[in-house]
């Protein structure tokens, strides 16, 4: 790979959900020029490299699979491919996963993103941006107003938990090591290549064949829903664009019930409510999530271009079109999680 290019960038966490759609955004749909891709990820159960098989051709793009925790590799990594940006996806990202086993959120999530850090200061870095989540605020009642940037970080899972902790650590490393960070604060993101333990994947898929759709409790928790290209494109915005030392929130401006959304999910699909199934309430679930979305809006021009019910068609006709690929990775420890999470239904 040729390395005199502006942007050598590493992108973490790249064969899963979002960090795929973010290469494909940048390497088939905006084709920048000025650009090399390093994407690493250790491919553990939610990563696919099938997910990248469009980059394989690009000449600006290599794939290493490897632990953002392995310090020897990511120096070795750095150095080789003169690497100028980080763009840090990889984490555990699944909250149910997080309540039964925390250790790897706090393996990945805090130290990964430390060692990340680390090596951002030591080979000059001139842009890292964290990839965060709304859930590092906690939980809104229905009569709050959404999270701005101002609200306290008060996570409630041991997901959000790491994901705070890694948020404080970037910001740390801006004041400690004068390293210029950038966080983004997302909402839930839907959309094609999403693992089939998040909401709207498993109840699609659930639905296709028949089977019951586990809702968590009185299904009334509310989410606030984000097309994943829209997303892609706030993190890229805030990559070129975002000032240091500064964290923007990203919603879809868009909030949703669980039970909303499994309906809508039942009427496209033109199967019976009567596979809906209240299940068990996850523990500690947090009631509801909206992202005031004025900062990125108002410094950097970013707003969601995708409706909810195109992204949403488009969504569950990526699923339909896409079975083979479910089928592949709902097998072996899929099948295990699923028994263990869903057992009683
Ligand atoms: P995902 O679980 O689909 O993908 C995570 C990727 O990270 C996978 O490819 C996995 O193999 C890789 N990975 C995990 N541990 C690793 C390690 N130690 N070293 C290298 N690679 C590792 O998750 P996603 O939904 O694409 O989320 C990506 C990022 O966006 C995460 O940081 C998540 O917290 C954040 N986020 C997600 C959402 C959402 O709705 N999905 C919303 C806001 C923020
Ligand atoms: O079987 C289910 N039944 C159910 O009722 C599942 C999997 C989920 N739910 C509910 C729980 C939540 O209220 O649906 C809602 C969405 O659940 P998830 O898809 O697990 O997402 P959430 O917990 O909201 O977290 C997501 O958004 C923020 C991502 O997984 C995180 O990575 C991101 O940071």
């Amino acid at each position: 790979m040729k390395k005199h290019k502006k942007n050598n960038l590493l992108i973490t966490g790249g064969a899963g959900f979002i960090g795929c759609n973010f290469v494909k955004m940048l390497l088939e749909d905006m084709r920048i020029d000025d650009l090399n891709l390093v994407v690493l990820d250790n491919l553990s159960y939610c990563g696919n490299l099938q997910n990248l098989d469009f980059a394989r051709n690009y000449s600006n793009y290599v794939f290493i699979k490897g632990d953002i925790c392995d310090r020897v590799l990511l120096d070795k990594i750095f150095a080789e491919n003169e690497i100028n940006g980080v763009i840090n996806f990889a984490a555990e990202s699944h909250v149910d996963r997080s309540i039964h086993d925390s250790e790897p959120f706090l393996r990945t999530n805090v130290g990964g993103t430390l060692a990340l850090l680390d090596m951002s200061v030591k080979h000059n870095v001139k842009k890292y941006l964290q990839v965060s989540t709304d859930e590092v605020y906690g939980s809104l009642s229905a009569a709050e107003p959404a999270f701005t940037e101002q609200n306290y970080i008060k996570p409630r899972s041991p997901y959000s938990a790491s994901k705070a902790s890694a948020d404080h650590f970037v910001m740390s490393y801006y004041a400690t090591h004068n390293l210029p960070v950038v966080i983004t604060r997302c909402s839930n993101n839907y959309g094609p290549n999403q693992f089939p333990e998040k909401l709207i994947p498993l109840m699609v898929l659930n639905a296709m064949e028949d089977k019951d759709l586990p809702i968590y409790g009185d299904g009334r928790n509310i989410r606030d829903w984000v097309y994943v290209g829209d997303h892609c494109a706030a993190i890229w915005n805030a990559f070129e664009c975002g000032n240091v030392g500064e964290v923007y929130n990203v919603g879809g401006n868009c909030e949703l019930t669980n039970l909303q959304i499994v309906t809508k999910i039942l009427d496209v699909l033109g199967k019976p409510e009567s596979l809906i199934k209240y299940v068990a309430d996850r523990p500690g679930h947090d009631r509801r999530y909206a992202m005031n979305s004025d900062k990125i809006t108002r410094e950097l021009g970013w707003k969601p271009k995708v409706g909810f019910e195109d992204g949403f068609a488009a969504t569950i006709e990526w699923y339909k079109k896409n079975y083979e690929w479910c089928r592949k990775i709902r097998s072996g420890e899929y099948l295990e999680y699923y028994r263990r999470q869903y057992e009683n239904i």
